[in-house]
Order: C-alpha cells, then sequence, then structure tokens
C-alpha cells in the first residue's frame, strides 16, 4: 500500500478483517506499506498491521512479495504510480478520484487495458458501491422495480470547511487534489449514479464556487491538520479548488440527474444522499442512516401505498450474509472490507473488477465536463462516450 493517512486507515481496515470473515479463494497478506517519512511510517506500520515499510514507491513495486499495489495518496501521484505498478505486472486498486485530469485517466485506463491482457486487475476505490444498502438499489433498479428511472437526485455534504480558518491541507490545492468538493466528493456520487442508472452521464451543465479563498497556510510535513508555518500562524495561501459544486445532468434513456457536492453545508458530516424516481417506483438512501433503504412501490393500491424502510440487514442482502444475525447493522469501514473481498475474488477468478480504470475515467469526463461548462456560466457540456 502506498500512503497510509486516512484512506490508507480504512483500506488497511479492510485487508486486515476480510479474511476474518468472508471465506476467501486468496488470502491477503500486509507485505509493506509505502511513506516518504521512514519514521512516520514505520510507525504506520505498526500501527496498521503492515510487515514492512518503504519510503520510496519504485522500491515498492519492485520487491517480488507484492502481488498487489494499493495507491491512497493524493491524486497527483496515482497516475505515475498505478501505471509503474501494472508495467511491473502487478494487481492495482485506486484510490478515487481515479487521477486528476482526463489526460491521467486515460493513460492509466490505457495502462489496465493492456496489463488485462496479461491476467492482471485494476479497480478503482469507489468503496459506496460496497454499502450493502446501495448494492441492493442497483439490483432492484437492475430487476426493474423502478420502472422506467425520470429522476436521479444524488447530494454529498460535508461542513469541514466552513471555518475560515481551517488550514490550506493537500485537498484545497489543484496541484495536489486536482479539484476540491468536485473531485472528493462529487466523483463518489458520479460514480453512484452512473453504477445505479447503468449508463453513462450524457452531459451537464454547472455551478462551481469557492467561498474561502485564503486559508492559513499548513505545514505539510507536520500533518493535514496541524503545523502553521508562519510567524503568529497568519500567513495564508490562496485556495485553488472549488467549495461546492452543483451540476444537472442528462443520461442517454432521457432520465435527468441532479448533483450538489459541497463542504459548506453546516452540520451534515457526511451526508450521501440518494434518490431515484421511476416510473413504476423510488428508492432513497442517505449514508447517514446506511443499514436502510427507503422503497416506494408506485404500482401498489394508492391508499396503502407510501414509502417503507428496508432495514439492509437480512443474510440475502448484498454481502450481509458472512455478517451479523439481522438487525445488528454495518458501518462505513465495511465498504473497504467488501471491496477487498471483491477484488480478491476478481483476481482469483480473472474476472475484470468492477468499478474499473474505464469507470472511473469515465467520472474524470464528467467532472471535466462540469468544470468546462462551469467556467462557461452553466453552457450545457456534452461528454464524449
Ligand atoms: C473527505 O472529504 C472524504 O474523506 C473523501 O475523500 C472520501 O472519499 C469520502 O468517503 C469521505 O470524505
Amino acid at each position: 500500500m502506498v500512503g497510509y493517512a486516512f484512506m490508507g486507515a480504512a483500506h488497511s481496515q479492510g485487508w486486515r478483517t476480510v479474511g476474518r470473515v468472508f471465506d476467501l479463494p486468496l488470502r491477503p497478506v500486509l507485505s509493506a506499506v509505502c511513506g516518504r517519512d521512514g519514521g512516520a511510517v514505520r510507525a504506520a506500520a505498526d500501527r496498521l498491521g503492515w510487515a514492512a515499510a518503504e519510503t520510496d514507491w519504485r522500491a515498492l513495486i519492485a520487491r517480488d512479495d507484492v502481488d498487489l499495489v494499493d495507491i491512497c495518496t493524493p491524486g497527483d501521484s496515482h497516475a505515475e504510480i498505478a501505471v509503474a505498478a501494472l508495467e511491473a505486472g502487478k494487481h492495482v486498486l485506486c484510490e478515487k478520484p481515479l487521477a486528476n485530469t482526463v489526460e491521467e485517466a486515460e493513460a492509466m485506463a490505457e495502462a489496465a487495458e493492456r496489463a488485462r491482457a496479461r491476467g492482471q486487475m485494476a479497480m478503482v476505490g469507489f468503496n459506496y458501491r460496497r454499502v450493502p444498502a446501495l448494492a441492493l438499489a442497483r439490483r432492484m433498479v437492475a430487476e426493474g422495480r423502478l420502472g422506467t428511472l425520470r429522476h436521479v437526485r444524488l447530494t454529498y455534504l460535508q461542513d469541514w470547511l466552513v471555518d475560515p480558518e481551517f488550514p490550506l491541507t493537500w485537498r484545497l490545492r489543484k496541484d495536489r487534489a486536482g479539484s476540491g468538493a468536485l473531485g472528493d466528493l462529487g466523483a463518489h456520487i458520479v460514480d453512484l449514479a452512473q453504477y445505479l442508472v447503468g449508463e453513462p452521464v450524457a452531459g451537464v451543465s454547472a455551478l462551481i464556487e469557492t467561498f474561502v479563498r485564503e486559508r492559513p497556510l499548513v505545514d505539510e510535513a507536520a500533518g493535514a491538520s496541524g503545523g502553521l508555518t508562519a510567524a503568529g500562524g497568519t500567513r495564508r495561501g490562496t485556495v485553488t479548488v472549488d467549495d461546492a459544486a452543483v451540476f444537472t445532468a442528462r443520461f442517454p434513456s432521457g432520465a435527468l440527474a441532479s448533483f450538489e457536492a459541497t463542504r459548506f453545508a453546516a452540520g451534515r458530516k457526511n451526508a450521501l444522499r440518494v434518490e431515484l424516481n421511476g416510473s413504476d417506483g423510488s428508492l432513497a438512501f442517505d449514508l447517514e442512516r446506511l443499514n436502510e433503504l427507503s422503497f416506494h412501490d408506485h404500482t401498489e393500491p394508492a391508499a396503502s401505498s407510501g414509502f417503507r424502510r428496508i432495514l439492509v440487514t437480512e443474510p440475502d442482502h448484498p454481502y450481509l450474509d458472512a455478517w451479523w444475525p439481522p438487525g445488528h447493522g454495518l458501518g462505513y469501514e465495511h465498504s473497504f472490507v467488501h471491496q477487498a473481498r471483491d477484488l480478491l475474488h476478481a483476481i482469483a477468478t480473472g474476472t475484470p473488477p468492477e468499478p474499473s480504470f474505464a469507470d472511473g475515467l469515465s467520472v474524470q469526463r464528467v467532472l471535466a465536463a462540469a468544470e468546462e461548462s462551469a467556467a462557461k456560466n452553466s453552457v450545457y457540456t456534452t461528454i464524449p462516450a
């Protein structure tokens, strides 16, 4: 694994746990973790359960005991590491968004395609596909329970930037993160929309805004949330990414979609919400209540129909047969366990996993189209198929 901050810890949890819960065709061994700071990466290895630590990702990729490289770094290094790992014969799991630009994502998708011919697998870490309620939603859409989809409504709301004194970390720098709420949160809901509807977004009309344009500078080496450098901590730098993105979209089938990604929704901590409205029914989901899926069956008599709450904890719900008795519930971390499970099955059976790097590229094209549209004051921008 390369990188060991928030996402590295979440992925490590997945790798550590997966073999203790699921019957697996392959057992993961946590061989080595990589980061630039020798002391910090050694400590992370001990804390997260990795046998060895490396300070150069090229050395990590060259190791004989590494078959799969899990990339949990900021977006500016995804393309270089992923392409090198694939060319070195490794399987790759890469955090979202796949890359910082469409060009990088294209190069990654091409490298993954070449590697597939050699039997290697590449997957993007859109972990929310593996929340059981969302996997169930996909199953119900595919079964036709909603009929023809008309409206697809997704929001991803957080509030950690409301404070103007929150420091200028890498997530607020375009050169490191590619974009702001758009790529960090918007990428998740675009992927989910395409997964749930089963087709790619055809075009978008977007507005993007940066509400707080300057923030206290931070010493990245001292950690993401501390270490102000300037005397008195008053030196400020320019925020070069968006704080919020709002866009509407069309699907080729005719369904309309709306997306909202923001870090400025005070009180909303990790509110990823989905609502799908079709000719025969509707589904609704909120990540802050992730064991529940609301379903309205519009084919039932009006007098007794309405939204009902499905508690997604039954053994025949996705992933649930390996977990606890009905009603005991899962959380955020389990999506990473399921992600590890699915990738290991894909590797063992030689079946390309989803979301593929091509799926990641498709999300990247929607993000780029949203930026292009916003730059032209919301002009509808089509996405090449
Ligand atoms: C931060 O906004 C973040 O950690 C994202 O980067 C993750 O992808 C998301 O799952 C939670 O929020």
